[in-house]
């Protein structure tokens, strides 16, 4: 065989050379899958706290570890003094899980990717791991490799399969300073390595990355090992999450996170970069079985959000959390549906799109844009009832409502082109949440 020369030296100015493959670009939507332990107390409070982090159920442990009040006292009141973390291992029975149905309902939200906690803070694996050889999905609780299930049943539906994974854990003996050297070499890049060769990722959602410079992670050697000589060196897609000072500065994509960039100076969005916003359909990625309708957001509003994100030239990567015994929230499902039936009709406007250059910063914002070769697709969040002036176009072929058979009327003066909207009855609209003008020979 050829001795092909390794291309990416382990160096951010080699590595950060590296386009982020263009199906993850075109893809523009995925679900992010928590699950773990902390599905069985799934607790956060809600109401009680206003930060982003608080409310995050999948904090449970590092909440009781550092003696945080409200989940101390929970803790306490349903599950005893004597009660660890750990003991919830044996009550994660996901005894419901069925890999199949979660997939088929994932290709029906329209989704083109999913990524899903291979571990997460608490050092859980969801597939037997050797360097984690009690604390594991295939040892304890469901002892199921819940990786190798989910993955092959999201490859048969044809969607992208993509891990998270921690580069820290809270209550692990070997994270700390004086043994990260081990921690490195004989804990987290064997588990990396073991996951990208066993399960062939699409995505690496690395995380939990604030703690050590990448250096001290040795992230650029691991990421010069997946793009030179990795069985998805092709087609593997990661984030800017490899140590503290990487966020929306080096690796692949950029993360921002109900809108936040965190350690970071929030750039992501503006940036020509791609990015992704990750976030739940709540408050928390870990499922919170003590949110209440009103803490989930409408369908309504996360199809405004991935148009928003979309036409801002970002990705979506929108988070469900499913309970301890492998059932997805029906609250969940409906969202995830919506968006699904809100896509099969205006799709073409999303997937493979690329944000406008020229679109309105400041202007309505109820009106985003997005393009495809010829075509400009005006995406109306609210129902046009008045005609749309749009500014900066050359030229304007067929103007018309994606869904809808109605002649667009429309005028073309200067660079402006003045769309008249259609007049509808409310049943015979062409979908609900949001409607589409394609705009061709563009
Ligand atoms: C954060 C984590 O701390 C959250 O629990 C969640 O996994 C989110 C995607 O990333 O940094």
């Amino acid at each position: 065989s050829i001795n092909v020369p390794a291309q990416y030296q382990p160096s951010w100015e080699s590595l950060d050379k590296r386009p982020v493959p263009e199906w993850w670009r075109d893809a523009k939507f995925g679900i992010f899958i928590h699950w773990g332990l902390y599905a069985v107390p799934a607790y956060a409070p809600t109401t009680e706290v206003k930060g982003i982090y608080d409310k995050y159920a999948e904090h449970y442990e590092n909440k009781l570890l550092s003696k945080n009040e409200l989940f101390i006292n929970h803790h306490q009141k349903y599950y005893g003094n004597n009660f660890t973390y750990q003991d919830f291992a044996p009550m994660f029975k996901a005894e419901y899980f069925n890999p199949d149905k979660w997939a088929d309902l994932i290709q029906r939200s329209g989704a083109k990717y999913v990524v899903l906690t291979s571990k997460h803070h608490d050092g859980f694996c969801l597939w037997p791991s050797k360097e984690s050889p009690k604390w594991n999905s295939v040892a304890i609780g469901p002892h199921r490799d819940i990786i190798a299930e989910l993955s092959s049943s999201v490859r048969n539906k044809g969607l992208h399969m993509g891990l998270y994974y921690s580069l820290l854990e809270w209550n692990n003996p070997l994270y700390t300073p004086a043994t990260m050297n081990k921690w490195v070499d004989e804990h987290m890049i064997p588990q990396m390595k073991d996951l990208v060769t066993s399960y062939k990722p699409e995505v690496i959602f690395a995380d939990g990355e604030w703690d050590y410079t990448s250096d001290q992670f040795k992230s650029a050697e691991f990421l010069a090992w997946l793009y030179n000589e990795s069985p998805v060196k092709q087609t593997v897609v990661v984030n800017d999450r490899w140590g503290k000072e990487t966020r929306s500065k080096h690796g692949g994509y950029y993360t921002t996170e109900y809108d936040v960039v965190h350690n970071g100076k929030g750039i992501a969005e503006k940036s020509e970069h791609p990015w992704e916003e990750s976030r739940g359909i709540g408050m928390s990625y870990g499922y919170n079985q003590f949110e209440t309708a009103d803490d989930y957001s409408s369908s309504k509003k996360i199809i405004d959000l991935l148009i928003n994100k979309v036409g801002n030239g970002g990705n979506l990567l929108l988070n469900i959390g499913p309970d301890a015994n492998g059932l997805i929230p029906v609250v969940m499902q409906e969202r995830l549906l919506n968006i699904g039936e809100w896509l099969k009709v205006n799709g073409e406007a999303i997937y493979g799109s690329s944000a406008w250059e020229k679109r309105p910063q400041s202007s309505e914002k109820s009106v985003f844009f997005t393009t495809n070769q010829n075509q400009l697709y005006v995406i109306c969040t609210k129902w046009p009832d008045k005609p749309i002036t749009i500014k900066g176009i050359k030229k304007v072929g067929k103007v018309s409502m994606i869904g809808v058979n109605n002649t667009i009327k429309k005028s073309f003066k200067g660079n402006s082109l003045t769309i008249i909207p259609p007049v509808l009855n409310p049943g015979n609209l062409p979908c609900e949440y949001a409607w589409v003008f394609k705009v061709e020979g563009f």
